[in-house]
């Protein structure tokens, strides 16, 4: 490379991330194929339309692999093309979030006023995203949030008080799958809600997609409308995100619905023009490797991670929030309303934690707990995940002895004064 400056600045990246232990559990570690189709020529080309149906010339490679990587979505996760339309020309996540509204409950105009629709989606500080409706996003100004959390006690979701708001303020869509919630998520009971209240059940896989790839956590596909995800968590692709829809779905009259070109239409042009080619290349190669019996194994050894990491945390007194993790994914309360348990463990707000992990090497992401009392810039506790280190080959007793350095180093942090 040429550029000197942006050379010295990739590598030194480059160096940052070989050193770190990085527990940031929406992070991973591409192969160097997708890093290959990333900065390919294929950066160059615009390609604005779908397959076949393209506003430029000289796209004959271009739709190959976009038809291409469209069939391995479907194929990896098990989904049949009668059933199932997936877009992968969105950008990212929010955008493939906010696409899905706009197809599916757009904002009305009636008799000159904007009618807003609903969306219910779990809170941010109990673990949702910006995306399901929170007020500082598009989300939240042009659809009206019908916030959602957990229980007080268990922490987990309480799916019968789920119930209660879903048919009290009737959404139009339901938003589950979420940032920072380490349990398994009972699709079935989802799904049971949105009929309840004639809602569509949308569900945001982003965190877990490559745990349901790897057959580690439990398929929503069988129960969802809509699954939306990106690409670049635990299913270790580029930054980008797929939004799979079902096509076969039918109004009251029986007739298709069409949810699928709606889509397709609220994602360009609606959202966006041109798509990046490269990046699409390189969902697809990712699709292929999650789709072998490595990244099987793999998912399996991210939860098994993921569980030594937080029993040990939990072991040598720290909170871990609903007890403990049933994916990649664990949030732990480092400031426990500002008391160390009988073990000593407690008081560090999470911007400490998070720094003072920084500086001995371990890289984490200070995160709101369920029914936090500090604000988001400095809240009670942080959000750990095992996807990168895994896929650096780390393995149990690995977690173990980061386990121990965390507490280690959370411990001296307790000393400072907050
Ligand atoms: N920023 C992502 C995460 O860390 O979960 C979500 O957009």
């Amino acid at each position: 490379m040429k550029d000197i400056q942006i050379k010295k600045l990739i590598s030194a990246e480059k160096k940052r991330q070989k050193k770190v232990i990085n527990l940031i559990a929406s992070e991973n570690y591409v192969s160097k194929d997708v890093l290959e189709a990333l900065g390919s020529e294929l950066t160059n080309k615009y390609a604005e339309g779908y397959s076949r149906f393209r506003y430029y010339g000289g796209n004959e490679n271009v739709d190959k692999i976009e038809d291409l990587c469209k069939a391995r979505a479907l194929k990896l996760f098990g989904l049949k093309p009668e059933k199932w339309h997936v877009n992968v020309q969105s950008l990212s996540g929010s955008p493939a979030n906010t696409a899905v509204y706009l197809a599916l409950v757009p904002p009305i105009v009636r008799e000159g006023r904007l009618v807003q629709q609903k969306i219910m989606g779990m809170s941010l500080d109990q673990g949702g995203h910006l995306t399901h409706g929170h007020k500082v996003s598009a989300t939240g100004k042009f659809w009206i949030q019908v916030p959602y959390g957990v229980d007080k006690d268990t922490e987990v979701l309480d799916y019968a008080n789920l119930k209660e708001i879903a048919l009290r303020e009737k959404p139009a869509i339901i938003v589950s799958g979420y940032t920072a919630y380490p349990r398994i998520i009972d699709w079935k009971k989802m799904r049971e809600i949105a009929d309840a209240c004639g809602a569509i059940l949308m569900v945001d896989m982003s965190h877990i997609a490559g745990l349901v790839a790897g057959r580690a956590y439990l398929s929503p596909f069988e129960y969802a409308d809509v699954v939306t995800t990106t690409v670049h968590k635990t299913l270790r692709g580029p930054r980008a995100a797929l939004i799979f829809v079902r096509s076969d779905k039918k109004d009251a009259s029986g007739k298709l619905l069409d949810w699928h070109k709606k889509i397709d239409k609220a994602v360009f042009p609606g959202l966006q023009g041109g798509p990046h080619v490269n990046q699409i290349a390189a969902v697809a190669v990712a699709l292929k490797e999650a789709s072998t019996p490595a990244f099987r194994r793999y998912a399996a050894q991210i939860n098994k991670n993921a569980k030594v990491l937080a029993d040990g945390l939990a072991n040598m007194g720290w909170k871990v929030i609903s007890g403990g993790t049933d994916s990649h994914l664990i949030l732990i309360d480092t400031w426990m309303s500002g008391q160390k348990n009988s073990k000593g463990a407690g008081a560090v707000p999470g911007k400490i934690a998070s720094d003072k992990l920084e500086k001995m090497g371990i890289i984490v992401n200070k995160n709101a707990i369920p029914f936090d009392t500090r604000p988001p810039t400095d809240p009670s506790g942080i959000r750990l995940g095992t996807a990168a280190e895994t896929t650096r080959g780390k393995r149990e007793k690995d977690f173990k002895i980061i386990a121990k350095k965390i507490d280690e180093i959370l411990r001296e942090a307790q000393s400072y004064p907050v």
